[in-house]
């Protein structure tokens, strides 16, 4: 057979938003790509997505709706799952009210197209979703207090820059596609400078590294701009453009640089490196999503935007502090009213729906996420799922979480996706469309919720009136609907499946004329401290779950490994061996892991990979407790505190 090559877009939750070549023979995916032509992708992908084939071909893939039978499961029609789950939810809305429902979303695809599966659950209730978010909640809440708005100088405006600060950031393991532009301003003369408590790979591509304590990025920034203000760096106009000034000089003067420095455990040097290459303009902020998944972590991105703003590094050309690119910026999303009658805390969730009352929760369906192996405190968000009377899962395989479910969805994966899709890591969207029809009976979330929305209107006897006829369309229809704003520039679905776009609605430089949609109008300077979290006796070692280049969460490509790999410095570990296994414990649960000694990372710190599997031990949130960062509902994955134990 013939293989045929099929253009279309990563779905995946990932910065980069990448074109992909999808190599079919014979109706079976045997190779993916990168698009040589997308500007951003340059024809090469991350390790986990060139490996999909191997999960895309996977021999357990589930290929039939799954109705729970005792302890396992059976195969049953899809209109025998669509006659039930119809029944069921109409019942308990009828019973409880639509709040009784929780519809819960993640990122296992970031299709636009999945917003009408919101769209089904507020047309249907509205029902109950959550609020907050585990990914970014801290740092969004950041950027938005400090700016009124959370976007991104152009990602090739990187290139105009003469330092850039990647400020905890893994380019080579979560945000590949920044390695490239890295290299090329490089090139140009710029300096690249790591500030990351782990020894990674990114340190290769780093003319400086900086090992800060883990969460003290706060007291550095502050160090940092102490130096600033006692060597007259301070842009001048700072304080006519910010709120809180004065305020924020003082904080900084509170402590001397040396004290902040001893407090984020770094030499004086370093903080003269940081102090010079943000005085020494333009230099460029690139702040990860990781830092800000702690108690303090919201504090610690406005202190990076205060940096920037005071140093005189705001609204110019290869300056800036970038942290995430609005991927829903160009598309129309105002058929959702988005007003729900009960939100949940999702950092808290396995909580919240236990104590949820008036109504309880008794449903809960699960589109794009597997919370079990994803949220933090594992054991809670299971029990709090084993313990509904109805729970719906669409996914492609038996997770964690489709495990506890009444009744698990088959559905289709990225190459068989047909969907809109923007980029947190740069300005270019694109539209996938499916490079193979799905095996079995498989269907795409849109599909799902249709069928369902006719199950629903024909068991209440809505006879045209029901909401069957609000989520009518197919893929195409619905991308055009998704397009209104940016189709006055001649985008339109039928383009982005061919050839991914820049969004037209973007500026590649941020507030270059100072204004900033705050309600003052100024940028907001941080001024107070951002409380740390209290030491935990008898756990000396932080917990990083980071992302692993084998793994979009908890989704391997490739053999998933049956014990997890733990990486620590031989004194955080003393008395144990390389390669020997023992227990990882935290306050509230442990697992058993391989240890891998190396010297070259901080002695306070071990290192899993973010996403394993729950019921097999190795998953890192059986560790870590479920805690809200101090603004934007986030999660603080990364204060958990852990020790090493014998097994
Ligand atoms: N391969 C792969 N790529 C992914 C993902 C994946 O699962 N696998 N997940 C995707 C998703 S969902 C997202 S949100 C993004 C995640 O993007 P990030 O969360 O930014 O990615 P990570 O690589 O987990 O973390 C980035 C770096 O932050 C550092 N860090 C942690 N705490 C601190 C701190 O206190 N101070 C400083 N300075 N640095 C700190 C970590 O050591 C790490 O090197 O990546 C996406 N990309
Ligand atoms: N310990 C620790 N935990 C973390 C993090 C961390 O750094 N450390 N990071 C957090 C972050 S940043 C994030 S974003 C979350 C991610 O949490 P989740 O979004 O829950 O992560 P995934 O494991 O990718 O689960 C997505 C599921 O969606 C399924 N899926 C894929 N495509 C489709 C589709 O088209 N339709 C449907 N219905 N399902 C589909 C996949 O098979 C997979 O099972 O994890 C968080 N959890
Ligand atoms: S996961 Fe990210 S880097 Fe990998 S192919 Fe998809 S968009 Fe590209
Ligand atoms: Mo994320």
């Amino acid at each position: 057979m013939a293989v045929t090559q099929h253009h279309t877009v990563c779905n995946r939750d990932c910065p980069d938003a990448c074109g992909l070549i999808a190599h079919v023979e014979d109706g079976k995916l045997v190779r993916l790509a990168g698009d040589p032509a997308h500007p951003v992708t340059k024809g090469f992908l991350c390790y986990r997505t060139s490996h999909f084939p191997e999960r895309q071909n996977r021999a357990d893939r589930i290929t039939r709706p799954l109705l729970r039978d005792g302890d396992g499961f059976r195969e049953v029609s899809w209109d025998e799952a669509l006659s039930f789950v119809a029944e069921r939810l109409v019942a308990i809305r009828r019973e409880s009210g639509p709040a009784a429902i929780l519809h819960y979303r993640s990122g296992g695809s970031l299709g636009m197209l999945k917003l009408v599966v919101d769209y089904f659950f507020e047309q249907f209730g509205p029902v109950s979703v959550k609020r907050g978010d585990i990914c970014s909640g801290a740092g969004d809440a950041a950027q938005e207090t400090d700016f009124g708005e959370e976007e991104s100088h152009d990602l090739f405006d990187l290139l105009n820059a003469k330092h850039i600060l990647l400020w905890g950031k893994n380019p080579y393991v979560s945000n590949v596609h920044l390695v490239p532009v890295l290299l090329d301003a490089k090139k140009r003369g710029a300096k690249v400078t790591l500030i990351d408590p782990v020894r990674h790979k990114g340190a290769n591509l780093a003319n400086h590294t900086i090992l800060v304590k883990p969460g003290a990025d706060f007291a550095l920034a502050m160090a940092v701009a102490s130096r600033l203000f006692e060597s007259g760096r301070i842009d001048s106009s700072a304080a006519s453009f910010t709120d809180h000034f004065d305020a924020f000089s003082s904080l900084v003067a509170s402590r001397s640089a040396a004290e902040w420095a001893a407090d984020a455990d770094v030499t004086p040097a370093d903080v003269d490196h940081l102090a010079n290459a943000l005085a020494d303009k333009p230099c460029a902020i690139q702040v990860g999503w990781g830092m800000g998944r702690r108690t303090n972590g919201s504090g610690i991105v406005r202190a990076l935007d205060a940096l920037c703003a005071v140093s005189g590094n705001l609204g110019i050309p290869g300056g800036g502090v970038s942290f995430y690119f609005k991927r829903r910026g160009a598309f129309d999303t105002s058929f959702l009213k988005k007003e729900w009658p009960r939100t949940l805390c999702e950092p808290i969730l396995g909580e919240e729906i236990l104590a949820a009352q008036d109504p309880p929760i008794r449903a809960v369906w699960i589109t794009t996420g597997n919370p079990v192996a994803m949220l933090p405190d594992s054991a809670t968000v299971a029990r709090a799922l084993e313990t509904r009377e109805l729970v719906v899962v669409v996914d492609s395989f038996l997770t964690d979480t489709a495990r506890r479910a009444t009744l698990v969805l088959p559905t289709t994966t990225l190459v068989e996706d047909d969907d809109l899709v923007g980029a947190y890591g740069h300005h270019w969207i694109a539209a996938s469309t499916p490079a193979l029809a799905p095996p079995g009976e498989c269907l795409s979330d849109l599909e799902i919720v249709q069928r369902l929305a006719a199950a629903i209107d024909a068991h209440t006897n809505a006879n045209g009136n029901g909401i069957a006829k609000h989520l009518a369309g197919t893929p195409r229809e619905w991308k055009s609907r998704m397009l209104g704003k940016v189709a006055p520039y001649g985008i339109t679905a039928e383009g982005l499946e061919k050839k991914a776009v820049k969004n037209p609605l973007v500026s590649d430089v941020l507030f270059a004329d100072r204004k900033f949609p705050t309600p003052t109008g100024r940028m907001n300077l941080v001024s107070e401290e951002p409380a740390r979290p209290a030491e935990e006796e008898g756990f000396p070692l932080w917990l990083f779950s980071s992302s692993t280049e084998k793994a979009q969460s908890s989704q391997w490509s490739g053999p998933e490994p049956d014990i997890v790999t733990a990486t620590c410095h031989p004194e955080a570990a003393p008395g144990f061996a390389d390669g020997e296994r023992v227990f990882l414990e935290s306050a509230i649960g442990r697992i058993a892991v391989l240890l891998k000694l190396d010297a070259t990372q901080r002695r306070d710190t071990v290192l899993v990979p973010k996403g394993g599997h729950y019921d097999k031990g190795t998953s890192a949130n059986a560790l870590i407790r479920a805690r809200l960062t101090d603004a934007g509902e986030g999660a603080a994955y990364l204060d958990c505190k852990v020790r090493v134990a014998r097994v």
